[in-house]
């Protein structure tokens, strides 16, 4: 088995009232599962096997859909469930992963205005995400299990906005969604940990 199921970083309620218990043992425990599965049975036999996640994932986007959808997003999800902590978001951010976003973005309030965006305007499926490109931060949004790992820039923070991610707990209210994840989720130690392996 190539791809494993990681558990939680947390407890399935441990980022109430947030993200719900029922969301995160269904988008955990049963959507990424699926992935991790469908992943697997898809990569025997091809030519990425044996490979690394980052390698397969970039090898077979546009050459193999199937296990592409479910290696993108067994990879988005690793790090989708690290990017989220109780008591995360609001403005404590590392300080040199601070200042890039200054730099890059104009200010930490605009950088949140713009990954919001970037989340409520992505049309059915996919993710918003700040990513590393050229040495600068930049807003970003991909389809279904799309990342900036197929578009030339490393993924530094992304919120999944697929219905599945916030339709118990929001409904159709995806812009409350991201703004909750944004002010009270986000992990941004380990958002800093991809930022300083990004830049290296
Ligand atoms: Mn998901």
């Amino acid at each position: 088995m190539t791809f494993t199921l990681p558990e939680l970083p947390y407890a399935h309620d441990a980022l109430q009232p947030y993200m719900s218990k029922e969301t995160l043992e269904y988008h955990h425990d049963k959507h990424h599962l699926a992935y991790v599965n469908n992943g697997n049975n898809l990569l025997k036999g091809t030519e990425w096997e044996g490979k690394s996640l980052e390698d397969i994932v970039k090898g077979s986007f546009g050459k193999n859909a199937g296990l592409f959808n479910n290696a993108g997003q067994h990879y988005n999800h690793l790090h989708f469930w690290n990017w989220m902590k109780p008591n995360g978001g609001g403005d404590k951010i590392p300080g040199k992963l601070e200042k890039a976003i200054v730099e890059s973005l104009g200010s930490v309030a605009k950088m949140k205005e713009d990954f919001i965006q970037a989340g409520v305007t992505q049309f059915g499926s996919g993710w918003s995400w700040l990513a590393v490109k050229d040495g600068k931060i930049i807003v970003m949004k991909s389809a279904n299990g799309e990342s900036p790992l197929v578009h030339g820039a490393s993924p530094i923070l992304g919120c999944d906005v697929w219905e599945h991610s916030y339709y118990i707990d929001y409904r159709n209210r995806r812009p409350d969604y991201l703004k909750a994840f944004v002010d009270h989720l986000v992990n941004w130690d380990y958002v800093d940990q991809m930022y300083q392996a990004a830049v290296k």
